[in-house]
């Protein structure tokens, strides 16, 4: 009990110290936090077990000009010890918003981590955090208004003050019941319990978003298929390569 309190508590104090030096950043200059940091950078969207981080790894060979950055999902498992991921698995409930909320902080860190190299690959994004995920939780009733609210006016206070740079999404395109064939491979112990309903539904909403555009465009879209196996998949990791390396040249 008291371990739970304490991990949201830091939680949102983190949060808010981040967004304090934000906004007075953003006040002072009449700009936002990290702008004009950031090299050209591509966020890898795509389903729980899509091939993110497959996808990235593929890059690791150009990693003298190309800074990698994969989902913080080691920082999920063991927030000061606490598994948020668990945790949100087990009792959504209570513990969907605080993992939201730390999801939040730690795609932030990632967007605006400094680096020299000329381009920066994401896996994933504030935006799918934002689109989809929260959005299913919401949906499903894990979260509740008043938590939903509140994720909302984080996220407008964010796009108000801090630089989310965003040139190019990937979107690693494939059907649930793949993806649930993967999870299931995978075997990740905090999924052990996600239904393929659950896969469908995130399904929609990363279409709603990138194929429908239902939701606000942050830049182009590339979308590959994803549903190809390992094997198979090296045209379409070729196609993105040249993709970006175009957009770099005309940008
Ligand atoms: N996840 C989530 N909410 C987010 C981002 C991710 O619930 N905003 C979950 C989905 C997966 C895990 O975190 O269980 C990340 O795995 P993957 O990279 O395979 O999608
Ligand atoms: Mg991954």
């Amino acid at each position: 009990m008291q371990a739970s309190h304490s991990t949201i508590m830091l939680i949102k104090q983190r949060l808010a110290g981040l967004m304090a030096t934000a906004a007075a950043t953003a006040a002072k200059s009449g700009r936002k936090y990290a702008q004009d940091t950031q090299p050209f950078t591509v966020l890898i969207e795509g389903n729980i077990g899509s091939g993110k981080t497959t996808f990235l790894n593929h890059f690791q060979k150009y990693e003298n000009d190309v800074c990698l950055i994969t989902e913080p999902v080691e920082k999920w498992r063991n927030v000061n010890g606490v598994n948020l991921l668990a945790k949100m698995y087990q009792d959504p409930k209570k513990w969907a918003m605080p993992f939201q909320s730390y999801v939040t902080l730690t795609m932030l860190q990632a967007h605006t981590e400094p680096t020299d190299k000329k381009l920066k690959i994401i896996e994933r994004s504030i935006y799918s955090s934002r689109f989809c995920f929260v959005e299913n939780m919401f949906r499903n009733g894990s979260l509740e208004l008043g938590m939903y609210n509140t994720l909302q006016e984080w996220y407008k206070f964010i796009e108000e003050s801090i630089h989310v740079q965003a040139d190019l999404i990937i979107y690693l395109r494939t059907s649930p019941e793949v993806v649930y064939e993967r999870m299931r491979e995978r075997a990740r112990s905090e999924e052990s319990c996600v239904p393929l309903k659950y896969l469908q539904e995130l399904h929609e909403l990363h279409e709603d978003w990138l194929i429908h555009q239902r939701r606000p465009q942050q830049c182009k879209v590339l979308v590959l298929d994803a549903d190809l196996n390992l094997e198979n998949i090296s045209s379409e990791y070729q196609r993105s390569e040249t993709s970006i390396f175009d957009a770099i040249s005309g940008a």
